[in-house]
């Protein structure tokens, strides 16, 4: 019998040992240079971008996103459909283990619809990231002025003209 309980105790404690070495995602995924589009006053919409850092050996994915500063945030990725470039909702951000997953302008990134305030240069952006365990990632992305490839394009081909 008392062999027995020594096992039961023993079962115990490593599971509770394990349970707190297991780290959340919000503890294993690093979030680095997050920013955020500035837009010209009256604009709808923007969006934010960050490089997604997995330090642990299990993959982990961002599921959701808020922020106060849209009426509706989604996670977002470009997809080209037809010759065009189209941006369409996913339901998650998966950054593979000991890997990294970059949001970019043109690629991944978490969308404001509804904007409630400008996105003036020099504001900072609060965003919680929720990932899949429930775990929860308060960042700060501060606006940045964003080159658009598009934009730059026409003035690329007049530089080879002369
Ligand atoms: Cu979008």
């Amino acid at each position: 019998m008392k062999k027995i309980l020594t096992a039961v105790v023993a079962t115990i404690a490593l599971t509770t040992s394990s349970a707190l070495l297991a780290k959340s995602a919000a503890e294993s995924v690093m979030v680095q240079d997050p920013y955020a589009r500035a837009m010209p006053p009256g604009q709808p919409n923007s969006g934010s971008f960050m490089t997604f850092k997995n330090m642990d050996s299990v993959d982990h994915a961002v599921v959701d996103a808020k922020s106060p500063v849209s009426k509706v945030v989604e996670l977002h990725t470009h997809i080209h459909e037809n010759g065009m470039m189209m941006m369409r909702r996913i339901d998650k951000i998966d950054i593979p283990a000991n890997g990294e997953t970059v949001l970019k302008p043109g690629g991944l990134h978490v969308m404001f619809i509804g904007l409630k305030q400008d996105l003036v240069v020099g504001k900072k952006v609060p965003v919680t990231l929720i990932f899949e365990d429930g775990s929860k990632k308060e960042i700060e992305a501060p606006v940045r002025k964003i080159m658009m490839k598009m934009k730059s394009m026409p003035g690329m081909k007049m530089h080879k003209m002369h």
